[in-house]
């Protein structure tokens, strides 16, 4: 594989060539592997970034109607739109941005947007690299906006706030006590919450919800990476295609402010970290899984169990078997 070539290709903007480098990313295979790793170091620091937009909410809260709508908004201010997606379950739905492209199907032929299915795999680790490198293909690409989308469950926004510049939480109108079931942890994330279906009899519900999280938000704990009004709260339909040239105002107000603070560079360095550890990390736990240490491990865990051996002499015994400079 010419992978000079495929960087060249990509550096040009040849879709082809970015869905293959895509598929390189996520394959696991080891010699894919190194010639993804290759590709990646070729393409690092060439100067584009894109703004990466994480946007997390529960099935069915409109997060495909969103991306569509707002996607055509902005191509047709000219701008580039990536779609990727990090979905755990996309190995029991066989892909969920796939198997609803009919809710994005303006965006999917839009020639200036390119939307990539989850890849289906269970394992997050491994989902979160590859979105990742994908994230960093389509920013060499050129894409002005990289859309990363999660369905709200689990550890899933972690993932995707770590990897975005902005985080959105797109919520459903929806009754007092309803509140209590957003999580403090992923509120704690967000730059912006959008209630969604601001629109006929749903409305004033909406309205009355934004307003609920927006006083939930001012009792977070001020960060440093917020000018004064963020996090904020609003109301969209992504349905009517309303309040989402408003949204993207802010988007941008914010953006601005963060990239003339140096909060921007900040939060990218502080994310390559953040990644770096996470990889040793599953590097580690991944040469756990692995032969001759799973059988040691398995065995003695019995041991531990009949009391033969002591918790941490077995451990001892297993991690003297690592040799993590080369696993
Ligand atoms: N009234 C109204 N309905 C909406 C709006 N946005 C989405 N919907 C409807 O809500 C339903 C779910 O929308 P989707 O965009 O598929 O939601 P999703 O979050 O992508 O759902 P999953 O992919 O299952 O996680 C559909 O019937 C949409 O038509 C909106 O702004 N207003
Ligand atoms: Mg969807």
């Amino acid at each position: 594989m010419d992978i000079a070539d495929l960087r060249d290709r990509i550096l040009k903007q040849d879709r082809r060539a970015l869905a293959r480098a895509i598929t390189l990313v996520e394959s696991a295979r080891a010699d894919h592997r190194a010639h993804a790793g290759e590709l990646l170091e070729f393409l690092r620091g060439n100067g584009k970034q894109a703004l990466r937009i994480g946007l997390s909410g529960t099935p069915g809260v409109g997060k495909s109607t969103f991306i569509e709508s707002f996607g055509m908004m902005l191509t047709a201010k000219g701008l580039k739109v990536a779609v990727l997606a990090v979905d755990p379950s996309s190995a029991r739905s066989g892909g969920s941005i796939l198997g609803d492209k009919t809710r994005m199907e303006r965006l999917s032929r839009d020639p200036n947007a390119f939307i990539r299915p989850s890849p289906s795999q269970s394992h997050l680790g491994g989902v979160a690299r590859r979105t990742r490198e994908a994230v960093a293909l389509c920013e060499a690409f050129g894409f002005d906006v990289v859309l990363i989308e999660t369905v709200g469950v689990g550890q899933s926004e972690t993932v995707v706030a770590e990897m975005s510049d902005l985080f959105l939480l797109l919520l459903a109108p929806a009754g007092g006590d309803e509140l209590q079931g957003v999580k403090r942890g992923i509120m704690e994330m967000a730059d912006i919450i959008l209630v969604n279906k601001a629109d006929g009899e749903l409305k004033s519900t909406a309205m009355r919800t934004c307003a609920d999280y927006a006083g939930a938000l001012r009792l977070l704990r001020k960060r440093p990476q917020d000018p004064e009004g963020f996090p904020k709260a609003m109301t969209v339909s992504a349905l009517q295609e309303d309040g989402l040239e408003k949204s993207w105002e802010e988007m941008t107000a914010l953006t601005e402010w963060r990239r003339e603070s140096g909060h921007w560079d900040m939060r990218r360095s502080a994310q390559a970290d953040y990644w770096f550890h996470e990889e040793v990390r599953q590097g580690v736990l991944a040469l756990l899984e692995s032969g001759d240490v799973k059988a040691a491990i398995d065995q003695l865990g019995a041991q531990v169990s009949a009391g033969e051996v002591t918790p941490s002499a077995a451990a001892d015994r297993v991690l003297g078997m690592l040799d993590l400079k080369t696993g």
